[in-house]
């Protein structure tokens, strides 16, 4: 099975499975494609149906679309979504507002793991995006967090699917409370998300701030 994917340091989709699958103990190769190159469109196009990264393959099968990756993964390690139904329900519909929405937060604090943790000035749609995910992950730490540090106790796909806007949030230095610090800390510490930091800081080529990529 290979996970096709883009920039560790800059493509935020392709962060979601690659923690998903690597917490999860799931074996898989990867392949890197550079972002904005000449040929980057052609080499994704080959690989992907609708030319973006993520793609999965798996023997004859390319599952794209990063929501449909995680639920891929999760018919091999059920883990990644949580046991009890209504905890299940409720972190598929925050996967899926991630999926669908926070268009401003994506546009104007592109994932960039690399930049020196500083506040910039948010607009006030970027805000409202901000204050929504508080609240998300504030609820979901009250209601279903007991059993571990992450949204619904042990790390899954809902933690995975938000890892990147916990490096927006530490990256471009969003205010946020203590619990909502102490949680992106803790997805800050676990080994995936380390083995992918690391990769991401030793990579070369830089994109432009405000050539956002996603
Ligand atoms: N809705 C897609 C979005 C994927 C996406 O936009 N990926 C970006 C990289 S993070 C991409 O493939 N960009 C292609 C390009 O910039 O040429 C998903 O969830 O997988």
């Amino acid at each position: 099975m290979k996970l096709f994917i883009a920039n560790k340091n800059y493509s935020s989709w392709s962060m979601r499975p690659w923690l998903a699958a690597r917490s999860a103990g799931i074996p898989f190769e990867e392949e890197m494609v550079w972002l904005r190159q000449p040929e980057t469109p052609a080499l994704i196009r080959a690989r992907s149906p609708n030319g973006r990264v993520p793609a999965l393959i798996d023997g004859d099968l390319v599952v794209f679309e990063s929501i449909a990756v995680l639920e891929y993964l999760a018919e091999l390690a059920p883990g990644l979504w949580p046991q009890d139904r209504a905890a299940r329900a409720h972190a598929r519909s925050i996967c899926a507002e991630m999926h669908a929405g926070f268009v401003p937060l994506r546009n104007r604090c592109s994932m960039n793991m690399k930049r020196a943790p500083a506040p910039i000035a948010l607009d006030a749609d970027v805000e409202a995006n901000v204050d929504r995910i508080v609240a998300m992950w504030t609820d979901c730490r009250t209601r279903f967090g007991a059993g571990g540090d992450f949204l619904f106790g042990a790390f899954g796909n809902a933690d995975a699917m938000y890892a990147p806007v916990v490096s927006r949030f530490h990256s471009y230095g969003v205010p946020v409370p203590p619990g909502v610090r102490a949680y992106m800390d803790a997805v800050m510490a676990t080994p995936a998300w380390l083995e992918w930091e690391a990769a991401a800081l030793a990579e070369t080529q830089v994109i432009a701030e405000t050539d956002a990529i996603c």
